[in-house]
């Protein structure tokens, strides 16, 4: 039933909007509450408003951390008024009603987000609105809860509506929201307590590997919207956003195009992740298709390794997303504009790129602040049935110094320059990973399959299709080098290698059968390195 608002206890940390609402609160006769900062604002504002300390008949102690921790708040907050001994028990102490609490926390998450140091981030944990947000959700009943300055307006719209009161169903909404913000409150906190004890472990990084993983796992991640659909259109779908940092696509800036899908969301990442891989260096453009690359290509000019990348394999690119490592001109827009692309990203565009996708209105251009750092840190997650499985992410590097020459000839310095850019392509995409490449192009791309050596096979199809196309003499997988994202378990794989025309090899190595495989390829003449490390992506 309608309850309505005789007694707020206003206590917020972020001030927005606060005087306003206590304003028109105020002129609807509604008595004022407040904790000290708080007070003050609504003072300085001209507001009357009784102190906590005043209601409590104890100061605001201990820098604060106790201040509304009293039976006359909580007992305010919690006491259903119809209940005889509820009722008892507020005459007989003197307890006041509150019927209406107005709380946000101390910005826990920004101080860490900041960087603060451990005693501030400590000193930012909020321990009395919790509790205060906690009881007056719990006895929603009666009381009306709201933790989100973006929600003032709505409280007021309620109340404007109903003579002064809230509508029950107004009162669940907002206490629903309210444990919400309370709940991802302490796993921002929880986060931040597993992460500080795993960096401060003296034992280094081995111990935190181990201390990685908390006991129970805590998502410190936010609703950012319902999807219209998920993977499929009878799938229901949300995307969540860290709330502490990051720079990926949901942090990107959507400056034109439709909304955004879960099949976008899920192709951009894997798009930005792999450009990101070429951050600070020559122009790099990468197009995707279904979560994996089908053109990768890195010129002197965005424009020319559009072309280049979309030539690799112009088929697949057809409804494609595509990534940059630079901001976007107009030259390269116009060349994008040409065929039919679901989204673009980069870190920025200029005003001729904007004007000429203004024209191609289902277009989604994104644009980052930042690439992602392809080396950080984190968690990455995936549900089984009855379970979740978390691993550290991928952020293994392999660099030139740890590349070990298993072959009778070593790569030319250009073949080395193919094998790292292949490789580098190769852990972004679905294993069994096949990445030929010539001179900073992918020439072929064969992705998924329960075998390499079919990715292989698909690769080279891939090339020979592409050469027929762009109407080249022979395709570019001739001279090239090529990467498997883990060992070559046979000779065959080896052997599609030497088919397609690769002359350098790119693999992990530490397979039962190296010798054959080296064995293979010095018979052909193939140069061969071993990065020990492997890059399985499924
Ligand atoms: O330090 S606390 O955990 N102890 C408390 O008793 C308490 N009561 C309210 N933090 C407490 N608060 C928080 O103070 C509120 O959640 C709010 O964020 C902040 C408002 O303080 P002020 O009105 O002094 O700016």
């Amino acid at each position: 039933s309608d309850v309505t608002i005789r007694r707020a206890l206003l206590s917020v940390s972020d001030k927005t909007g606060v005087v306003e609402l206590a304003s028109r609160l105020h002129k609807g006769g509604v008595e004022l509450v407040s904790t000290g900062g708080t007070a003050r604002a609504l003072r300085d504002a001209g507001l009357p408003v009784r102190d906590v300390a005043d209601v409590t008949g104890f100061p605001e102690m201990m820098d604060g951390r106790v201040k509304t921790l009293h039976p006359l708040i909580h007992g305010g907050l919690l006491a259903v008024r119809d209940d005889a001994d509820h009722a008892a028990s507020m005459e007989a102490h003197d307890i006041g009603a509150i019927d209406l609490l107005v709380c946000n926390l101390y910005p826990f998450e920004e101080t860490v987000a900041r960087g603060a140091d451990r005693a501030e981030v400590i000193e930012n944990i909020d321990i009395g609105g919790p509790a205060m947000i906690r009881s007056a959700s719990k006895n929603h009943g009666y009381v009306t809860i709201v933790t989100d300055p973006a929600d003032y307006a709505t409280l007021l719209e309620e109340l404007a509506g109903n003579d002064g009161a809230t509508t029950e169903a107004f009162r669940i909404r907002m206490a629903g929201k309210a444990f919400a913000r309370t709940a991802s409150y302490d796993a921002a906190i929880a986060n931040w307590f597993a992460w500080s004890d795993a960096f401060s472990h003296p034992a280094g990084p081995e111990a935190l590997d181990a201390s990685l993983f908390p006991p129970v796992m805590p998502l410190a991640f936010r609703r950012d919207a319902v999807l219209r659909y998920g993977e499929n259109p009878h799938q229901q779908a949300a995307i969540y956003k860290a709330q502490a940092g990051g720079a990926g696509v949901p942090q990107a800036q959507q400056v034109q195009g439709k909304e955004l899908s879960y099949n976008n969301f899920n192709d951009a990442d894997a798009a930005l992740e792999l450009v990101a891989e070429f951050a600070g260096q020559d122009p790099a453009v990468v197009i995707l298709k279904h979560a994996n690359p089908c053109g990768v290509a890195q010129a002197a000019t965005p424009l020319a390794a559009w072309r280049e990348a979309l030539a690799c394999d112009s088929v697949s690119a057809f409804g494609g997303i595509v990534a940059l490592n630079t901001p976007l001109d107009g030259a390269t827009a116009a060349a994008i504009a040409e065929i039919f692309t679901e989204v673009v990203i980069a870190p920025g565009a200029d005003e001729e790129a904007r004007e000429i996708f203004a024209a191609k209105k289902n277009l989604r251009l994104l644009l980052t602040e930042n690439l992602p750092d392809p080396r950080r840190p984190g968690l990455m997650l995936k549900s089984i049935a009855g379970g979740l499985l978390v691993q550290s992410r991928d952020n293994g590097a392999v660099t030139a110094d740890m590349l070990q020459v298993v072959t009778k000839r070593a790569p030319t310095e250009r073949e080395l320059a193919d094998c790292l850019f292949a490789w580098t392509i190769a852990r972004h995409v679905k294993s069994n990973a096949i990445v030929f490449a010539k001179d900073g192009v992918t020439a072929g791309i064969g992705a998924g399959q329960m075998n390499r050596r079919d990715s292989a096979r698909i690769a080279a199809i891939r090339a020979r299709e592409a050469a027929e196309t762009e109407g080249w003499a022979e395709p570019r997988t001739i001279g090239s080098a090529m990467a498997s994202e883990a060992f070559l378990p046979f000779a065959d794989g080896l052997q599609a290698a030497i088919d397609a025309g690769a002359t350098a090899v790119i693999q992990p190595g530490g397979a039962m059968r190296d010798d054959e495989v080296i064995a293979a390829a010095d018979e052909a003449g193939l140069a061969m390195v071993f990065t020990g490390m492997r890059h399985f992506r499924h």
